[in-house]
């Protein structure tokens, strides 16, 4: 089903609707935002200078750090009593960058997620389980509110419990699976300890998976596991959340919601544009954000677009599953870590040497993460008692800095190699995705 006519128009009408949104947002941004303002003075750009698609690439990009550097709400256009709700994602350091919404913006990013949802195939029919935790991370919230305009009856069960969700799942008759997909993997290993079999004890037909990177062969394997059909979704805190962009059944990339954003994709070393079917890091530009427009905002993903029309009918540019990052965040259970946040975590605590490694790794299905940092000489001791409340203490400062588990190993003074060149701090030992 086609949520509405903006899913099928021809690549002028979307120019024509990007180039009216791409002036509107920069005037906009830089009349209310001091930030993006300064930013073009600094390179002699006024608004009325961006006028075409083509000229959006004289505009500076925005990039977290920008966020972060105008935490909380120094980037906002808006002032807070027009804020209606605040979400949040993590930052490179200890605090995370803070996303606002108007009603409005409320408004679109519920319409966006019911278009996105509707194209993988909900309808008024389904019963949608959301395993995303409900929270400051976008992706509750954000498919809640779109999977009930679409119409489906949705379960807020949020993330964790997985026996009761999959005790919901049979008595309710669940539909749609939301979730990430390691976690669906996870629910389905579970659900054998427990002696039920997915894809024949359950009904769950259609799996919406995002937040994280996954492979084919992943999907593959959650869709034998639940006998299902797996789609992806793409999106990110910075511009609003999931909504951005979404799988058709047919399953050849990601709709991109043209008629609220502009997607570009940069070469990673000189930033310049790239053609349709080029790899490289895609850049967003917000058309309809009142409360936080962002102007050309680096998403650090890998990935390539494309503008064929879908089997589907819709006529919006695709883009490919994310490939890879250019930087080094990890994303673990779903939750963006930083090796930054971590290490500041850790030079805080007294006794701890700047010598520290993570391992990150998969058990069965689900991201593992391990901190390994030595102590200074003078702080170790043979007492294991002692050792340990140590480590539990940092481990509970991590927690509260990542919202995810790190088990943390203290080591000896001189235990982790040392390099001349760039220190190797992170160990990930999880399967490449193909
Ligand atoms: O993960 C928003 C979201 C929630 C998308 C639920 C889809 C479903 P953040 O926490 O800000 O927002 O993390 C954004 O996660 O830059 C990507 O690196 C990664 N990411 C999100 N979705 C996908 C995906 C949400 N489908 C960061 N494939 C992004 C690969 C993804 N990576």
């Amino acid at each position: 089903m086609i949520w509405d006519k903006n899913e099928q128009l021809s690549r002028d009408e979307y120019r024509a609707i990007q180039e009216a949104g791409l002036r509107r947002t920069v005037q906009y941004a830089y009349d209310r935002v001091p930030f993006y303002r300064r930013k073009m003075r600094e390179i002699g750009i006024e608004p009325g200078d961006i006028r075409h698609l083509e000229d959006l690439r004289h505009l500076p990009l925005t990039t977290k750090d920008d966020l972060r550097h105008n935490y909380p709400f120094g980037l906002f256009a808006t002032d807070l009593e027009e804020v209606v709700r605040l979400h949040a994602s993590s930052g490179t350091t200890g605090k995370p960058i803070v996303v606002g919404y108007t009603a409005r913006d409320l408004e679109i990013w519920t319409d966006l997620v019911a278009r996105m949802v509707t194209l993988a195939g909900v309808t008024r029919k389904d019963v949608a389980q959301i395993c995303f935790g409900y929270g400051l991370f976008t992706g509750g919230f954000g498919l809640h509110y779109g999977l009930e305009r679409a119409g489906a009856t949705v379960i807020p069960s949020s993330s964790g419990n997985t026996e009761k969700q999959l005790m919901l799942m049979e008595d309710f008759g669940t539909t749609v699976l939301v979730s990430t997909p390691s976690y669906a993997l996870y629910m389905a290993e579970v659900a054998q300890q427990m002696g039920i079999d997915p894809a024949k004890d359950l009904n769950v037909k259609l799996g919406l998976f995002g937040g994280e990177p996954w492979s084919e062969s992943m999907r593959k394997e959650i869709e034998a596991r639940w006998g299902m059909t797996a789609t992806d979704n793409y999106g990110l805190s910075e511009i609003g959340g999931p909504g951005f962009a979404g799988e058709c059944f047919c399953r050849c990339g990601m709709h991109i919601a043209e008629d609220h954003f502009i997607a570009e994709i940069l070469d990673r070393d000189n930033f310049q544009p790239l053609g349709p079917g080029e790899y490289g890091e895609l850049v967003i530009t917000t058309l309809t954000k009142e409360a936080l427009p962002i102007i050309r905002y680096r998403t650090k993903d890998i990935t390539r677009l494309f503008t064929e029309p879908c089997a589907c009918g819709r006529t919006t540019m695709r883009m490919e599953k994310v490939t890879g990052r250019t930087d080094d965040m990890l994303i673990i259970r779903g939750v963006n870590v930083f090796p930054s946040q971590i290490e500041s975590v850790l030079m805080e605590v007294k006794g701890v040497s700047p010598f520290y490694q993570l391992v990150v790794d998969r058990q069965g299905y689900l991201d593992t993460l391990e901190v390994h940092v030595e102590l200074l000489p003078d702080y170790f001791t043979d007492n294991y008692a002692d050792l340990k409340a140590l480590e539990q203490q940092i481990e509970k400062k991590l927690y509260a800095v990542l919202s995810v588990t790190a088990r943390v190993k203290l080591l000896e003074y001189n235990s982790i190699e040392r390099t001349t060149g760039k220190a190797k701090r992170v160990i990930d030992k999880r399967p490449k995705l193909i």
